[in-house]
């Protein structure tokens, strides 16, 4: 297997530098041995380096999304059983391949569970909606849920989560939303949904305008719930329940801008006592 070594740098760096189409890259890549997953990182770290950020021109591979079936790039997620990110280990507990979901033990401590639902629970406000029609945020049935968003980078706390989560989602931290925390009570729940913005609906231009579509998600369970609550994957046949410390991530968009239908997922209604999570989300651009 061949090594990201000095030449192969610079020859990412020279054709990073002249706006050389992403996927081209990795492809080029591939075809000369190395693994998907590495030729992904590595082109999109030097394209990172060459530009300071990913534009519209350069990630990913054009501005059109291809058409046709989901195609199944490499999780950006490390391999292995445990991951090392940024300041913490965290445990590879189950992958699914298609829909690409992956769920992780170990992500957050408890006492950072307590800090954050102490410092939401005075902020938190009715959850919203996308109005497919015209990009509103709306409060709807679909999701009873009560939430707040952290700015990003908003205090050294704040910032070094983000730093881990970037690390474990191999996602440059400018891309991410700000965290958000959300409180399910009995009988609240988020129905079944896509996190990215369907381009087909007329509502979803407003929010991708300035830094693209989502990629992926990282959903984050801040206690253990004692009854419902589980996330679940209604077309995949996959659920999760919400444990502390724990996490389940799942990416939906290719290096080719499909979206995967098959993450439709929801937050089941929560039966006992109540659910706390965090949520990040992750551009295809840096987050303005
Ligand atoms: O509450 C959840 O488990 C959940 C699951 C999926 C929340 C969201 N998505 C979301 O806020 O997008
Ligand atoms: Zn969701």
């Amino acid at each position: 297997m061949p090594e990201v070594n000095v030449a192969v740098e610079e020859w990412l760096a020279d054709h990073a530098s002249r706006g050389c189409d992403a996927g081209a890259m990795i492809d080029a890549m591939v075809q000369v041995g190395f693994e998907r997953a590495v030729a992904d990182k590595a082109v999109h770290d030097a394209l990172l380096v060459a530009t300071g950020r990913y534009t519209e021109d350069n990630f990913p591979h054009g501005v059109e999304a291809a058409n046709g079936e989901y195609r199944y790039d490499a999780a950006p997620v490390a391999e292995g059983n445990v991951i090392r990110a940024y300041d913490r280990d965290i445990e590879v507990l189950k992958r699914h391949a298609r829909p690409q979901v992956i769920v992780f033990g170990n992500v957050l401590s408890a006492d950072e569970c307590v800090e954050l639902i102490s410092r939401a629970r005075p902020k938190l406000k009715r959850s919203t909606t996308v109005n497919p029609e015209n990009g509103s945020q709306d409060i709807i049935a679909n999701r009873t849920s009560q939430g707040m968003f952290f700015g990003r980078g908003e205090d050294p706390f704040i910032e070094g989560l983000e730093r881990r989560i970037a690390s474990l989602m191999s996602w440059p931290v400018e891309h991410g939303e700000g965290f958000q925390i959300l409180n399910y009570q009995v009988g609240a729940e988020y129905r079944a949904h896509f996190d990215y913005f369907p381009p087909q609906q007329a509502g979803s231009a407003v929010h991708t305008a300035r830094s693209g579509n989502r990629v992926a998600t990282l959903v984050l369970y801040l206690n253990d719930v004692p009854g419902g609550g589980e996330t679940f994957f209604p077309d995949a046949d996959i659920s999760v329940e919400a444990r502390q410390g724990c996490a389940v991530y799942f990416r939906y968009m290719n290096a080719q801008r499909q979206l995967d239908p098959l993450t439709l997922h929801g937050g089941a209604p929560v039966l006992e006592g109540e659910k706390w999570i965090m949520t990040k989300w992750v551009r295809e651009r840096p987050f303005v």
